[in-house]
Formats: C-alpha cells, sequence, structure tokens
C-alpha cells in the first residue's frame, strides 16, 4: 500500500506545491487547510459528467476511484460512501451486531454516535497514554455474553495495537470493526490500515489527509459483504424489483469521486510535505519540559495526519487551554481533538462515567492539534512553536 502504488504517471513531485499562505507575517494560521487539485485538472475531470448527466448512483468516476483505491490501499472490497460516519454506520449494520459493541471514549463525536445510532451499546475501554490508542489490556475485562464487535480508532496517523486487538477478538468470537477515518496511507510493515479486522471505515472529508469533500470508504473481507454493504447504502434495494434491507442512502456523488481522482495524484507529494511539518516540529518541540509528542511507532509509517501534542500544566507553566487560548489570540488556530471526552459529553454525561478511562480523561484535558497540512510553511511551523514556548512560564 506505498504510495509508490499510484501510477507514477499520476504522481505529482512535491515541489510543485504552493507554500502557504499570505504575505503578512500574522496572518491567521488554521488548524488545518485542505489539499486542492490543480484547478483546470479538476475542470477537465468533472467535464464529461455535463455529457453524460450521470451525477450519482455509482457512476463512472465512483467506479474509477473505487478501483484505484483498492489499489492504493492494497484491499479488495470497499464502497465509496457520502461521508466517514455513514460508511461506519453501514458497516456496523452490515455485521448484524447486536448488544454491546467495546470502544475508546478518546474519539470524535461520530464513533459514539454510529454506535447508539444502531442500536448498540458502547462499552468504553480505557487508552494507552503512549498513543492514545484502545488499551487491549483493558478491553478483555469488559467483554460480557452480550459483546458482539470491538470498534477501535486509529488516531491521529498512527495504528492501534492491531495484533493485541485481533487475538482477543479471535479468542471471543467478536467482529473488529475499525474506525480508520484518520488512518488513510498509514501501513505497518508494508500492509494498509484497511486490512486489519474484519472491516474499516476511512474518511474524506475536506479537513483529511485524502479528501472528497465529504466522502468515506467502507473496506470489507469477501464479496457478499461487500454486495450487502452496497445494498445497505441505496436503500437496501437488492435488485431491480426487490428490497431486502432496511438500508439508507449513504453513496458517493460523481463530484465527490473526481474531486477524489484528482486529489489522488498529488497525495504522495503532500503526506512529504506533511511528513517534512512533522520532523520541523519535532525538532523543536522534542524535550520541551511539559510537552509530550506521540511517538513514531516502529514499523509504522504515518501519514501524518495531526500533529498532537499533550500539556502537563505542572511542567510546561501553562495548561492546555491556556495553551489554547494564547495561540488563538496570536492567529494561531489550534484544536482540542478530542475534548470532551465523549463521556462527558452532555448528551452521554448521565449514561457512562469518563472517570473508569482514567488515561483517556487525561487524555482530554491535555491534548492539542497543531496546524498540519502540506502546504504550512517553514516560517510557519517556526512561527507556532515560538509562540508556543513563548506561553510557558517554567524554564
Ligand atoms: N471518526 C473519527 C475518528 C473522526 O475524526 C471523524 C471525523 C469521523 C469518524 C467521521 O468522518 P466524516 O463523517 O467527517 O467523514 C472536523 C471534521 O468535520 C471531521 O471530519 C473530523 N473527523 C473532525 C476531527 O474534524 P471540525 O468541526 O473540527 O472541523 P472544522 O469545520 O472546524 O474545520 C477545521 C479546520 O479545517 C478549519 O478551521 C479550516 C479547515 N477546513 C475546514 C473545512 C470544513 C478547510 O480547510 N476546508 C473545509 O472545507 O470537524
Amino acid at each position: 500500500m506505498s504510495p509508490d502504488k499510484i501510477s507514477p504517471m499520476t504522481v505529482t513531485d512535491t515541489d510543485s506545491y504552493p507554500e502557504d499562505t499570505s504575505d503578512a507575517i500574522d496572518a491567521p494560521i488554521p488548524v488545518t487547510r485542505s489539499s486542492m487539485p490543480d484547478f483546470d485538472a479538476f475542470v477537465r475531470e468533472i467535464a464529461p459528467l455535463w455529457e453524460s448527466r450521470w451525477l450519482t448512483n455509482r457512476g463512472e468516476k465512483v467506479r474509477s476511484l473505487e478501483a484505484e483505491l483498492n489499489t492504493y490501499l492494497g484491499v479488495e472490497h470497499s464502497a465509496l460512501t457520502v461521508n466517514g460516519h455513514m460508511a461506519l454506520e453501514t458497516l456496523l449494520q452490515a455485521f448484524d451486531l447486536t448488544g454491546e459493541v467495546i470502544t475508546t471514549p478518546f474519539t470524535f463525536a461520530s464513533t459514539t454516535h454510529a454506535i447508539v445510532r444502531s442500536g448498540l451499546t458502547p462499552v468504553f475501554a480505557d487508552i494507552k497514554s503512549d498513543d492514545y490508542t484502545i488499551d487491549p489490556a483493558s478491553i478483555e475485562a469488559l467483554i460480557t455474553p452480550r459483546t458482539s464487535a470491538i470498534v477501535p480508532v486509529h488516531i491521529y496517523g498512527t495504528l492501534c495495537d492491531v495484533d493485541a486487538i485481533q487475538e482477543i477478538a479471535d479468542r471471543h468470537g467478536l467482529a473488529v470493526i475499525y474506525d480508520a477515518a484518520h488512518a488513510f496511507g498509514v501501513e505497518r510493515n508494508g500492509v494498509g490500515a484497511a486490512s486489519f479486522g474484519d472491516a474499516s471505515m476511512l474518511s474524506f472529508h475536506a479537513t483529511k489527509v485524502f479528501n472528497t469533500v465529504e466522502g468515506g470508504l467502507a473496506v470489507v473481507k469477501g464479496t457478499s459483504l461487500l454486495a450487502k454493504v452496497k445494498h445497505l447504502q441505496n436503500f437496501g434495494i437488492t435488485g431491480l424489483d426487490e428490497v431486502g434491507h432496511v438500508g439508507g442512502n449513504a453513496k458517493m456523488n460523481e463530484f465527490s469521486a473526481a474531486m477524489g481522482l484528482c486529489n489522488l495524484r498529488t497525495l504522495h507529494g503532500d503526506i512529504q510535505r506533511r511528513e517534512q511539518v512533522d520532523a520541523a516540529y519535532r525538532d523543536r518541540l522534542s524535550g520541551v519540559p511539559g510537552i509530550h509528542l506521540l511517538e513514531q511507532v516502529e514499523g509504522v509509517a504515518s501519514n501524518y495526519a495531526y500533529f498532537p501534542i499533550t500539556v502537563n500544566p505542572d511542567e510546561f507553566g501553562a495548561t492546555r487551554d491556556q495553551v489554547h487560548d494564547g495561540l488563538a489570540i496570536r492567529g494561531v488556530y489550534t484544536r482540542k481533538y478530542f475534548y470532551p471526552l465523549i463521556t462527558d459529553f452532555a448528551v452521554y454525561r448521565d449514561t457512562f462515567d469518563s472517570t473508569a478511562t482514567p488515561v483517556a480523561k487525561r487524555a482530554a484535558d491535555e491534548v492539542l492539534t497543531l496546524p498540519m497540512y502540506a502546504d504550512l510553511s517553514m516560517r510557519n511551523v517556526n512561527r507556532i512553536c515560538d509562540e508556543l514556548l513563548a506561553a510557558r512560564t517554567v524554564e
């Protein structure tokens, strides 16, 4: 699943990317910025739609993009969806799950909402403090006769402990459906993120490493499951005069697919540029007391989707919130992905107890994701680091 698997004809050299942003030395720096294809290339890609007038319902662009993504990801069976969230809901439905699903509270609202909206009960395991992914050691104790699946989340551009999770799932006969919203292009020892578990959901939202404006991908193993996903994403229609499932509408349209076809051509360069940004941050911030960086895991090739730090207020001399607010005043927009913890959401706090997952609770209070996008300039990385370090009161 290396980026080289895209035809060399379609890979654009990183040097052709524009540096950001405005000339102003103090121009606002967003937490991320959508990668855009070359305008003329996009117009060429969508021009045939004026002729065909085939705009959605598995048109040519969607089918082409699916084929290219399967090659890129090293998978055989996938279906493009309207967004990542609906890919996850469709997958949960396709597996006919019941009862309880073990998952992480340290994630975006989507993961838990998808479980709850599918009529399932989320059960929250704690996370590991080194990479913020679900802790396999805390999964096992939560398994009951009602457990039907595990929904781990590969966050920020790293991977869960896929081997330990699979071993537990196999022993207990549980399905593993990954929320791989952040993991497009991530691989471990040459194996793509979407190959792990029984299924994976990817997000192609405008803020992601690879975007189709809005979009997602449901990756499964086997043709019959793929057929079911495709039926479920199209109102459960199973034939010309037959409806076999209670499905919704989760199809990608042709304009989004065209955006994906264009963005895939420049993805390799985008990830290289992100890697340079990541390296520059590490250069400036490694070893700063009170700032903890996400460790790079041996064998895992990241897509550098996010650059999370945690701020220990005692050692740094300022809280995460003080850093966040102080940077915002200076035009540097960071995000508290993921705060509040899911179990502290107004809609969930009366049902779940966030003190049961203390590592996740602490991460939610201390994490801050710094600006990260392919054309973030080195000048701005230095500006962000200067402003961040100026916030500390302990030397
Ligand atoms: N699971 C996980 C673990 C996820 O993180 C997500 C989504 C999902 C599932 C669900 O996947 P999708 O259904 O979304 O495909 C954003 C995204 O909306 C969301 O996709 C993402 N995770 C989440 C982590 O972040 P916001 O509300 O924080 O984004 P917003 O609109 O504030 O944008 C942030 C910055 O991005 C802006 O300040 C500028 C830039 N931006 C934003 C948009 C919308 C652009 O450059 N272009 C744009 O079009 O949620």
